[in-house]
């Protein structure tokens, strides 16, 4: 990997610390966007779709959370052929309806133009959260979620776990999920991009 944009709390976190995890030589590069920083040379540069995270790699610019750490970790993916395709079921759940109910929070201007539409999708972010919560309780099998691997999964469930709290997640109620995050938060990998300024 040559280059890697990526903005504190968002789900680039995800991919920086599965880059830690693997050892990957990579720069960061990090942007704020509560500066602005967006319109800055070095990110227009690159996201192609204008969203975190979209590394430069040898082969070109990749985007989409899950293809990204299965290319940077492809030997960090369950080996069994039903694991691995749960792994995906998984990933896919994560990036294409958890993040999504987490988005109608803030940027339901994606989806439709009238207050009264944002203001609905704002208003469903706390029953989608609690449905989402629970599917995830539930495939937690143990330290991590395929029981004391890590996988990617754990690290996209990870960046996704910090905006549970805004999100008016009672996280006591989840108690796999209170218990997956403390287990990723003590590996070593995550104190490295605690110090890049990316928690
Ligand atoms: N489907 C993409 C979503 C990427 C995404 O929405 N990233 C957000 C940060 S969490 C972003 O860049 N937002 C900037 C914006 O909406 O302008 C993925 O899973 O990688």
């Amino acid at each position: 990997m040559l280059k890697f944009i990526a903005t504190k709390g968002t789900i680039s976190v995800a991919v920086v610390l599965v880059l830690e995890e693997v050892g990957a030589d990579y720069e960061l590069c990090l942007i704020d966007f509560a500066a602005e920083d967006r319109r800055s040379q070095a990110y227009l540069e690159i996201p192609p779709k204008g969203r975190v995270p979209a590394p430069v790699t040898e082969g070109g610019i990749l985007t989409e959370t899950v293809a990204i750490l299965e290319y940077i970790a492809p030997h960090m993916l369950p080996k069994h052929a039903f694991a691995c395709a749960k792994h995906r079921e998984i990933s896919y759940y994560l990036a294409t309806t958890k993040h999504i109910n987490h988005a109608h929070k803030l940027r339901g201007f994606r989806w439709a133009d009238l207050q009264t539409s944002y203001d609905d999708m704002r208003a469903k972010v706390p029953q989608t959260m609690v449905e989402s919560c629970a599917y995830l309780e539930d495939v937690i099998v143990g330290q991590y979620i395929f029981w004391a691997e890590f996988t990617p999964a754990d690290a996209h469930l990870f960046a996704i776990r910090q905006w549970m709290a805004g999100d008016w997640v009672e996280i006591q109620n989840y108690p796999k999920l209170a218990q997956l995050q403390r287990s990723i938060a003590a590996r070593p990998s995550v104190a490295t991009i605690a110090e890049k300024g990316l928690l």
